[in-house]
Formats: C-alpha cells, structure tokens, sequence
C-alpha cells in the first residue's frame, strides 16, 4: 500500500469515528481528553496497518527453498528481511511519538497549544512513514511475486522438458499426460508454464514444459527468463531433453550439455518425431538418446513414462 494511502485512510477514519465522540465538560480540559482520544485511535490505526505489512508475510527461511531463490532473485532476501525489521521499527517509532505528544498535551496550557500538538503529531508520524515508505513498496512487491507462483507441488516428483522450439515438447506433455495442459503463470516473468500429470497407479508425476526457457543457451536469455531458470533448478528432479531429429543437431547436443552444466540434474535425453524417422532406434542411438518417441502417434509414450518413473526412483523418494 502507498504512504498516501495508508495515511489518508487513517486521516478519514479517525475523522468519522471522532465525529461519535461526545464528552461532557468545556475548555481547555475537554480539548485535551479529545485530543488523547483522537492520537490514541490514530496510533491504533496506523499500528493496524503497519502490523498487516509485516504480520502477513510468510517467513522467509520457512519457504520452499524454490520461492526463496525467486525472492532472492527478484527483491534479494537480505534486503526484504530488512525492509520487514525497519517497518518493525517504525511500529516503535510511532509509539514514541504518540506518548511524548501525549505527555505534552497533558501539560499544554491552551487550546491552541493542544491543537498545534496534534498537527505536530501528525506531521511527525508522516515522516517516519517516509522513511520506510521504500520498504513498504519493497514488501508489497515481493507479495505479489509470491502470489504469482504456479500451482506446481514442490513436493512432488517433477519433470522438466527442454529442448529446442518446436522439437515437439508442448506436444509430448500432452502425450505423456493424456489431457490439456493447464497454464501456470510463471513466477518473474510474463511467460506461462505449462502442466501436467501423469500417475502410475498410485504415484503422481508432475510433467513441465517451459516454453522459451530451457529451450536455448543462456547468453541469448533476458535477465528475467535467467531467474526463471534458476527457479527451475529447484523445481526439477529430472529433466527430459527432447531432440529434434530434424533440427540441428550439434545446436541442440550444445544446448543438452549446457543444461546439463546449469541445472545439475539427472536428464533422460529422447528423440522425437520417431514417426518420421526410417529407423528410430538407430537414430536414437546414434544420438546417445534412451529413446525415440513420437507424440503425434503416441510411439514410445508408455515406454518413456516407465521409464521416467524408474529414473525418479532413483533420484526421489515417491
Ligand atoms: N510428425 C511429428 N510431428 C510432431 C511430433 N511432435 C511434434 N510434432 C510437430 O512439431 C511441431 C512443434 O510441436 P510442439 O509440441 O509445439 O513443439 P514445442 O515448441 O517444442 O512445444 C508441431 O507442428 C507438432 O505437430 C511427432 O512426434 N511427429
Ligand atoms: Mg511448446
């Protein structure tokens, strides 16, 4: 929330509710016990709100370690960690303004004094505000960045596909998860995942496909498509590589052991579009694939969820 805002809404709340006040008595004394009531309800109300910035933000070193790196990524977690202890801060801060101006209406000596005091107050509470007003758009921010985290189960075994556009890799999730994929937004960028799941009876399988990030080496990556690349590190147990067998070859093997090198996952490498392929297990060979599968015709598809299923064993308890 903006500083204005938040001061303006406690400004107009505490206007109506005073309004609802009514004290017996005249002068100067009357003037005073307002006053106090008024700064008590200004303090409670801007102590309400600070509290909902910092109360409401999930602990840090308590989050999936995958939302920890896009926090890092995207605000760097030192620097929230200590926008979270200045808007602490300033809770105290504001409580020591509202007893010393407190105090002193106790001893003003005129109305005018006591009027004054509660501009003061005010005009004093403003510029602490300011003071943390860049770490309140800095906690805001990492919120919605929170929020725009996929439904993806970080607990559940993941696999990653990558290779080139176009090698057929959209077309494989639906092959190897027998539905539409659903669409996840993608944490820190403008991007969309795309998910799906398979089970073998009992275990489900959580099949991704990145488009535009794990299909290309990283000199030729954005800033923001490279966090969601490290996004992906924790998210995968196993990467599936996909080759086109029509495509360039030494571009995509350049692109496989690049991945490789990055992610420091386990990778099954397979050759697609085997349907066009005279012989696919040769070429799939020839490649240093486990596999050909083809999507389109559903070729290799069971084999390659067997198969997935047996390399996570290995990787993940499931
Ligand atoms: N013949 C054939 N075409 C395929 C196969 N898999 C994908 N394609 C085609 O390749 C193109 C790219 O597929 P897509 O799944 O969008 O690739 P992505 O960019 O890696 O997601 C589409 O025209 C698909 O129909 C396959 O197994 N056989
Ligand atoms: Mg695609």
């Amino acid at each position: 929330m903006k500083l204005d805002a938040i001061f303006g809404s406690v400004v107009r709340r505490v206007a109506k509710e005073m309004r609802g006040v009514q004290l017996p008595g005249r002068g100067l004394e009357k003037r005073k016990r307002l006053e106090h009531i008024r700064i008590k309800m200004y303090d409670r109300y801007f102590a309400e709100k600070l509290k909902s910035v910092y109360s409401r933000f999930p602990n840090i070193e308590e989050l999936p370690s995958y939302l920890q790196d896009l926090l890092e990524a995207r605000v760097g977690k030192d620097r929230l960690k200590l926008a979270l202890g200045r808007v602490k801060g300033a809770l105290k801060a504001l409580e020591g303004i509202r007893d010393d101006i407190l105090f002193r209406i106790r001893k003003a000596r005129s109305e005018d004094e006591v009027y004054r005091l509660r501009r003061q107050y005010l005009a004093r509470v403003y510029d602490a505000l300011k003071e943390i007003e860049e770490d309140l758009r800095l906690i805001s921010y990492a919120k919605k960045q929170l929020k725009r985290v996929p439904p993806l189960r970080p607990d559940r075994p993941t696999v990653v596909l990558a290779g080139f556009p176009n090698a057929g890799k959209s077309s494989l999730l639906k092959a190897l998860t027998g539905s539409e994929p659903e669409i996840a937004p993608y944490p820190f960028t403008t991007k969309r995942l795309l998910l799906g799941h398979f089970s073998d009876g009992y275990r489900l399988v959580q099949v991704v496909d990145t488009p535009g990030i794990l299909d290309r080496p990283v000199e030729k990556m954005k800033a923001e498509e490279k966090e969601a690349l490290i996004s992906m590190k924790h998210l995968a147990d196993l990467v599936v590589f996909l080759i086109d067998p029509f495509q360039d070859l030494k571009g995509q093997l350049h692109l496989l052991n690049y991945l490789k090198d990055m992610l420091q996952k386990s990778f099954l490498v397979v050759v697609g579009k085997a349907d066009l392929l005279e012989n696919p297990e040769k070429t799939a060979k020839e490649l240093g694939a486990s596999l050909a599968v083809s999507p389109l015709t559903g070729y290799n598809v069971e084999k390659l969820r067997n198969l997935i299923i047996r390399s996570l064993e290995g990787i993940k308890w499931f």
